[in-house]
């Protein structure tokens, strides 16, 4: 029989009541295994049959109810961002913000508010692979102390499409095609690029999709974006317009393209794997949270809509002010209970937040309570653990499906008057600091009637791609010509590229030049624009590589060794390494390790066939003549050179190793050294140069 101590007091809508403990599990207090109904069970090998040999009973409900369960332990994926991986954190505040906000989590200088943030991919189903070419969810949901707060954004800016009515349709081209069922997780097919061609409001967020934001090196490495103007409201209801970013402490990074393919095949689970690890040793990621706050006398002045969701405001334009820090410290400990079941909606908003007429926002605040709803199977899908809030909440809400809550009393009516005999009453609206929504009139005042219709300056499809494409340096410039090359390539209706270069020769006749010299074709006529692009400032922040960390902090470096080696070296390297935050790999042909000059035994951290360049961030070769002599007839080992050379990484060498080198191909450059500090400052870089070695480019 379940204990007390296996129930829990929760706080339910109006009412106290006991409930299961579900974290621990069916079983008793004793540790006996039980079935859900607290029945102990005597033997979990063997069903109940009619003698040794004889078929199986229906009587036997500890097998039925096992299998039952198991046969309903899945609930529909998500729509979209069906793959994603999560964790438990805080977020801490630098000052008050008590000037622009009356937000709660926003008052107090240092006073943290526990959060869940989950990152996904966007096209593919929750078994993907974590390394696709794609956006990435940042979503984020703060259990402040006046009601929960989800800021539901993106690693990129902007999105693809203006106003809600279009996202069914962005989706079902992105995702597997309908007769076929592939690909998985990819844009590169004909739907995509056949709908994506035939509108131009996309062009911004392809630029972005094809750029190396969509391919990044780590989940702690990606910056994060609410992408909607949304507004904060202070105590005396003033609005001021403000847009989210995240900021990674460890700098952004990404990979390169062929690393993400060859990662696919390494580890699926690259990413998801990364976050937990990192968390688990605790190196925590961690992110400022920043805001660009403006008013409308500002948003007036600018040359485009701020409430164009395929437009972004240059941090040049207007800075980002830090506001406060996200630290990710607690791995979930039940992946379904949490990261499934995490029902994140932009409509969750707090007095201080509000919403915008952005109409691509105004569309997600219906969708996402209506998805939960079919995901999660009813409408109290608010009562799982990781979705209540951690503040007091009650209202008349009653019954549903699941419903947890056992409230007491009559007072499911508003008004009532059963206070007068000594009833419970219930809550009460609040006029004072209810949630009021801010009028938001003066801004759209001139609009008048009900119409189907786009703001004027929405038309301009090309000036914010056109700034990307200039603020990015020439290798991520020649990165996005091939990433539209590549994708083009896979596209199989012939009418499709030209289009889609007619647009490109509205963001920039080179780039344009180069995607069409890229797949083979003639230079097509440039597509109409809806309104004349024009020329904005180049913004440095867009760059990855403008603004990338030289750091090893957080990265891996995998030190390859062979029955021979140098276990000095490799003692003074895995110490350096971690002096700088880093992490060593240690990497040998067994995992069992290799026996070193010194005749002792080093255990590797992973097999060489198993653990490739690829999952690393720079490589140390630490093989005597005889060891290199070996690996020279080990493909891994010449591969594992090969790519991390391909993949522009710092390779540090024992002298030794050089035929490994060779033999791999590798070219003496500035990211070639020896294993001496050079190289531990050398491997907290990409050697960006190297790259017209290696590949051809478009
Ligand atoms: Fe979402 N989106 N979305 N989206 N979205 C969902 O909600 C939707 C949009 C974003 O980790 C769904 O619970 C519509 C923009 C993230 O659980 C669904 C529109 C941005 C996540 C949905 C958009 C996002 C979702 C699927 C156009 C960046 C994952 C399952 C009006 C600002 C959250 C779910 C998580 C998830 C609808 C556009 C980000 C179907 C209708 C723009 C990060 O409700």
């Amino acid at each position: 029989m379940a204990s007390k101590a296996d129930y829990e007091t929760v706080r339910g809508n109006g009412g106290e009541t006991h409930q299961r403990v579900s974290e621990k599990g069916p079983h008793d207090a004793a540790g006996h295994l039980t079935t859900n109904q607290g029945i102990r069970v005597s033997d979990n090998q063997n069903s109940l049959k009619s003698g040794a040999r004889g078929p199986t009973l229906l009587e036997d409900f500890v097998l039925r109810e096992k299998i039952f369960h198991f046969d309903h332990e899945r609930i529909p994926e998500r729509i979209v961002h069906a793959r994603g991986s999560a964790a438990h954190g805080f977020f801490e505040v630098y000052e008050s913000l008590a000037d622009i906000t009356k937000a709660d989590l926003f008052q107090r200088p240092g006073e943290k508010t526990p959060l869940f943030t989950r990152f996904s991919t966007v096209a593919g189903g929750a078994g993907s692979v974590d390394t696709p070419r794609d956006v990435r969810g940042f979503a984020v949901k703060f259990y402040t102390q006046e009601g929960n707060w989800d800021l539901v954004g993106n690693n990129i800016p902007v999105f693809f499409i203006q106003d809600a009515i279009k996202f069914p349709d962005l989706v079902h081209s992105v995702k597997m095609e309908a007769d076929r069922a592939y690909p998985q997780a990819g844009s590169a097919h004909d739907t995509f690029w056949d709908w994506a061609s035939l509108m131009p409001e996309t062009t911004h967020m392809l630029m972005w999709a094809m750029s190396d934001r969509a391919i990044p090196r780590s989940l702690r490495m990606m910056e994060g974006f609410g992408i909607h103007t949304f507004r904060l409201v202070n105590a005396a209801g003033k609005s001021t317009f403000v847009k989210f970013h995240w900021k990674p402490k460890l700098g952004m990074q990404s990979t390169l393209w062929d690393e993400a393919l060859k990662l696919q095949a390494a580890d699926n689970d690259y990413h998801r794997r990364d976050l937990h690890e990192a968390i688990a040793m605790g190196a925590f990621p961690e992110w400022e949270l920043g805001i660009q706050a403006f008013d409308q006398k500002f948003a007036d002045g600018l040359p485009y809509d701020v409430l164009d969701p395929t437009k972004l405001i240059p941090e040049e334009v207007l800075p980002v002010r830090l506001i406060g820090r996200m630290v990710l410290d607690r791995n979930p400990e039940n992946f379904f209970a949490e990261t499934e079941q995490v029902a994140f909606c932009p409509a969750n908003i707090v007095p201080g937040v509000d919403f915008t007429n952005d109409p691509l926002l105004q569309g997600r605040l219906f969708s996402y309570l209506d998805t939960q709803k079919s995901r999660l199977g009813t409408a109290n899908f608010h009562q799982i653990p990781i979705n209540a809030p951690k503040c007091p909440f009650a209202n008349f809400q009653r019954d549903g499906q699941m419903q947890m809550n056992v409230p007491k009393g009559r007072a499911n009516y508003e008004p009532n008057s059963l206070g007068d005999a000594g009833e419970e009453t219930g809550p009460r609206e609040c006029p004072a600091t209810g949630f009021t929504t801010f009028e938001g009139r003066a801004e759209h005042e001139e609009e008048g009637g009900k119409l189907r219709v786009r703001a004027e300056l929405f038309a301009d499809h090309y000036s914010q791609a056109r700034m990307l494409f200039h603020s990015l340096t020439d290798n991520e410039k020649a990165h996005v010509a091939s990433s539209f090359t590549f994708e083009l390539s896979k596209v199989g209706l012939a009418h499709v590229p030209p289009r889609l270069v007619g647009n490109l020769l509205n963001v920039d006749e080179t780039l344009a030049r180069r995607v069409a010299n890229g797949i083979g074709i003639q230079l097509p006529k440039k597509n109409a624009a809806a309104r004349e692009p024009i020329d904005m400032k180049p913004s440095k922040a867009l760059s990855i590589q403008a603004n990338m960390k030289e750091t090893i902090e957080g990265r891996s470096v995998g030190i390859l060794y062979a029955d021979g080696s140098d276990g000095k070296v490799i003692v003074r390297l895995v110490k350096a390494i971690k002096g700088k935050g880093g992490r060593p790999v240690l990497i040998s042909t067994k995992v069992g390790g290799a026996t070193l000059a010194d005749g002792s035994k080093l255990k590797a951290d992973g097999q060489l066939a198993g653990t490739p360049s690829q999952t690393v961030d720079a490589i140390a070769v630490v093989l005597s003549s005889e060891g290199c002599k070996a690996l020279l007839k080990e493909g891994a080992a010449v591969q594992f050179v090969m790519d991390a050379f391909g993949h522009l990484k710092a390779i540090g060498h024992s002298p030794e190793a050089k035929p490994l080198l060779d033999k791999a191909g590798v070219e003496p450059d500035a990211g070639v050294t020896d294993l001496s500090d050079l190289f531990i400052a050398a491997a907290g870089k990409r050697f960006f140069d190297r790259e017209p070695k290696v590949r051809t480019l478009a």
